[in-house]
C-alpha cells in the first residue's frame, strides 16, 4: 500500500457506516467521484450514504446510483467516518453539513491546489485531473473490483474535468484510466451524448441572451459574460443550465481569461474564471475568498454588478500585466 491513502484505508477498514459528500452546485466530477467512491464502499459491504446539499443536476442523473443520493443529512445517524470528495473548502459542503452530530474522522480527498485542508485526514493531489482519478487510485488499493457502474462514474468525472480530454490536465494517466473504464463497460458515445448533447432548448435560449452580454477589455485579453436572474427567468432556465457558458468567453482568439458573472441571488454574484494557461485564475479567485485550479476557478462576491465587474476585471488585468511574456 502506498503512504498516500494509508490513513484513509485504515478508517475505511475499521469503520462500517460512512457518509460520502461533495460540494454545492455539483458538476460531473463532484457527482462521479461521489458515486464511484460510494459504490466502492458498498462493494466492501459497508453501510454508505451519498449526500449532496443540492440535487444531482439533470445532466448527471443517468449516472449509476445517482437516484440514491440524499439531499438531507440524517442528524441522528452515527458515521464512523465522513469522506468528502472534490471540495476545496468546508463551506462548499452546504449549510446543513454542520448538523452531523456524531461522526468519526472527516476525510478530505481532493485535487484542488487551493484546498484549505479542512479535514482530519487530507489527501490533496493537485496533479490528479479529477477527483474521480483519486477515487480510482484509492479503489485500486482496496480489496474491491471496479464494476461497470463505478467505471461509468469515474469515466464521467475524468471526461468532464478534463474538458473532454482537451485541458492540460488530460495526462497520459487520465487517458489510461479512461481506457480502462471503457474496457470495464463505460460507453464513451453514450456518456458524451448524455453529458453534452442532451441540452434542453431553454439552455440555448439562455445562451443567446448571455452571449449578447459579451464584453472585451481594450486589449482583448479579458472577455466577460453575465447571467442575471432575470435572464434565467425569461429563458425559463435553471442556474445549472449556465454551467460551462464561461468557456465561450475563453474561446475568443487573443483572450487570456474568460469571466462569467452569474447573479446567484439579488446582491450576490458567482464569478467563474477560465484561463488559457498563462494566468493563474485560482490566485485571482483567492483574492475574493474563492479558489479552484490554475485554469478554472471561482468565487462569490456580494454587491452590485457594475462594481463587482470592475473589481474582477481589474484584478484580472493586473495579473495579466504583471505577468511577463504575454
Ligand atoms: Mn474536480
Amino acid at each position: 500500500m502506498t503512504q498516500k491513502y494509508k490513513q484513509v484505508i485504515n478508517e475505511i477498514r475499521h469503520g462500517n457506516s460512512f457518509l460520502v459528500a461533495s460540494h454545492v452546485n455539483p458538476e460531473g466530477d463532484a457527482v462521479g467521484s461521489l458515486l464511484s467512491l460510494t459504490l466502492g464502499l458498498k462493494g466492501l459491504q459497508k453501510d454508505v450514504t451519498a449526500y449532496l446539499y443540492d440535487p444531482v443536476p439533470k445532466t448527471f442523473k443517468f449516472l449509476p446510483f445517482a437516484d440514491k443520493v440524499v439531499n438531507k443529512i440524517d442528524e441522528n445517524k452515527i458515521y464512523d467516518a465522513v469522506l468528502v470528495v472534490d471540495c476545496g473548502q468546508k463551506d462548499r459542503l452546504g449549510e446543513d453539513f454542520g448538523k452531523i452530530k456524531n461522526r468519526g474522522k472527516l476525510i478530505n480527498i481532493d485535487h484542488h491546489a487551493t484546498n484549505d485542508r479542512f479535514g482530519d485526514i487530507n489527501v490533496i493531489d493537485a496533479d490528479a485531473c479529477a477527483s474521480g482519478e483519486m477515487v480510482y487510485d484509492l479503489l485500486k488499493e482496496m480489496p474491491v473490483s471496479i464494476t461497470r457502474d463505478m467505471a461509468i462514474n469515474i469515466y464521467t468525472s475524468i471526461l468532464t474535468d478534463t474538458g473532454s480530454f482537451r485541458y492540460s490536465c488530460a495526462t497520459p494517466k487520465a487517458f489510461g484510466i479512461a481506457g480502462e473504464m471503457l474496457k470495464l463497460g463505460a460507453n464513451p458515445w453514450d456518456i458524451s451524448q448524455r453529458v453534452y448533447e442532451s441540452n434542453p432548448v431553454n439552455k440555448l435560449k439562455l445562451l443567446a441572451s448571455v452571449l449578447d452580454t459579451l464584453e472585451l477589455t481594450n486589449d482583448g485579453k479579458v472577455a466577460s459574460l453575465v447571467v442575471t436572474l432575470d435572464m434565467l427567468n425569461k429563458a425559463n432556465a435553471t442556474k445549472e443550465e449556465a454551467d460551462g457558458f464561461v468557456n465561450y468567453a475563453r474561446t475568443i482568439e487573443g483572450v487570456e481569461v474568460g469571466v462569467l458573472l452569474r447573479e446567484a441571488k439579488p446582491g450576490e454574484y458567482k464569478i467563474s474564471f477560465r484561463s488559457r494557461g498563462r494566468i493563474d485564475v485560482a490566485e485571482i479567485s483567492q483574492e475574493f475568498g474563492g479558489g479552484g485550479h490554475m485554469n478554472a476557478a471561482g468565487c462569490n462576491i456580494k454587491g452590485n454588478l457594475k462594481d463587482i465587474k470592475e473589481k474582477v476585471i481589474s484584478a484580472t488585468e493586473k495579473r495579466i500585466h504583471g505577468t511577463v511574456s504575454i
